[in-house]
């Protein structure tokens, strides 16, 4: 991984920077075989709320908690060329809190609804962050991620239950925001995008043919504490439509 200088003010401006090239192609590569094996050798055997399914009942549309079911991803995860790049913006010491996937399968990969992040992690204060890595290519047909720049600066926004499978918990309104107000993140395989917690994001279903999987990793810092009553409206939430 090569030195991003303006990481940091990007990320702090806006709520997501893009880092191109941050994985190698060897890297993406080894990073999608090993999740085509783990969901066809593993993932049967795991817990319901290791994934969520599409609608079609059998493509994966999440991988969820990969770091407690795979040491490959765990180990991965805790690389400390990627823990140095995290550390300044999560303003502490990283602690790894997910690892995951959104598939975002060719023709039936469903939307997600606009959302901040902190309305599923319940963290205070808000240093919690995901680098979403694409292992396909992004474009503007098959689902990018759109966030609403600087909009991690509003705080915690009123949410309600979404009843999207996935993601069950989404903003009870969405702030109006002009196109120089969103970042579609259009990304080659390898490139990344890294968004705040708070920062306000959404995707598109994909009816495209091209898959657009993206592979996350989610750090806080080492600070940060749960909020009980956010706990408790995520997980009316979640409820509803597990598991997540
Ligand atoms: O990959 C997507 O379409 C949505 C990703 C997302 O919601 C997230 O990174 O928190």
């Amino acid at each position: 991984m090569t030195a991003i200088p303006s990481l940091l003010a990007d990320y702090e401006r806006d709520g997501v920077a893009i880092v191109r090239g941050f994985l190698s192609p060897g890297e993406v590569a080894a990073i999608r075989a090993e999740l085509d094996r783990y969901i066809r050798e593993d993932l049967p055997s795991k817990p319901l709320d290791a994934r969520t399914l599409e609608a079609d009942e059998k493509t994966v549309r999440n991988l969820w908690r990969l770091e407690q079911h795979s040491g490959y991803f765990r180990e991965f995860a805790h690389r400390a060329d990627l823990l140095a790049v995290i550390a300044p913006l999560v303003k502490g010491e990283p602690v790894l809190a997910g690892v995951e996937t959104f598939n975002k399968p060719a023709r039936i990969g469903s939307g997600v609804p606009p959302h901040q992040d902190n309305a599923y992690f319940c963290q205070d204060p808000p240093d919690m962050l995901t680098v979403w890595i694409a292992i396909d290519a992004v474009t503007e047909a098959n689902g990018p991620v759109t966030y609403l720049k600087g909009s991690h600066r509003l705080g915690p926004l009123p949410t309600r239950p979404s009843g999207v499978r996935g993601n069950s918990i989404g903003l009870a309104e969405t702030p109006e925001a002009g196109e120089a107000e969103r970042l579609v993140a259009l990304l080659e395989p390898g490139d990344a995008s890294i968004h705040h917690c708070e920062t306000i994001h959404y995707s598109a279903p994909n009816t495209t043919d091209q898959a657009r999987l993206g592979f996350l990793l989610v750090y806080r810092g080492s600070h940060t504490v749960t909020d009980p009553a956010r706990k408790d409206a995520y997980s009316v939430a979640a409820a509803m439509t597990p598991p997540a």
